[in-house]
């Protein structure tokens, strides 16, 4: 089985409605290993670098304002079908469409303000964690759970 990697990122609605230890918890206990962790002000390169494939959209220049309105909290985790997994526990774009349980279907109620955003591949979660990280803001570590998560 393949580790993979993925980026998640509490938006500043999230962060603004005190969110950001309801969400991390709710990743720390499914049993991923927490590999990065920051608040930040995002640049607007980078929201734009990010959400590079969006850039033909009506919505891109409301989705940069909003991801550059205030501070983000970036997450790196780890771990086997963390990617799928992850989008799982977050829930559909449209947090209206998104299952009861989920992130998104739980905590938010329109597209333009959804509260967190989880990579869509392993390939991008790689991209996106190199992008929002610099190389010693991430920890290699072994969780004393890990035998207790993965036999
Ligand atoms: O991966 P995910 O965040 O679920 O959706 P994407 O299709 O990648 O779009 C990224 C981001 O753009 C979405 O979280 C909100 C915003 N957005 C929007 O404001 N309006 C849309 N119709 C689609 C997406
Ligand atoms: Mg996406």
């Amino acid at each position: 089985e393949q580790v993979e990697q993925t980026y998640v990122m509490v938006k500043p609605d999230g962060v603004q409605r005190g969110l950001v230890g309801e969400i991390i918890s709710r990743f720390e206990r499914k049993g991923f290993k927490l590999t990065g962790l920051k608040l930040f002000q995002c640049p607007k390169e980078l929201a734009e670098e990010h959400y590079k494939d969006l850039k033909a959209k009506a919505f891109y220049p409301s989705l940069i304002d909003y991801i550059t309105s205030g501070p983000v909290v970036c997450m790196a985790w780890e771990g086997v079908g963390v990617v799928a997994s992850a989008r799982k526990l977050i829930g559909s774009t449209d947090p209206l469409q998104a299952e009861p349980g989920t992130i998104r279907g739980d905590l938010a109620v329109q597209t333009g303000r959804n509260v967190i955003h989880g990579s869509d591949s392993p390939e991008n979660g790689k991209r996106e964690t190199a992008l929002w990280f610099k190389e010693g803001e991430l920890c290699e570590w072994t969780p004393v759970q890990a035998p207790w998560l993965r036999e």
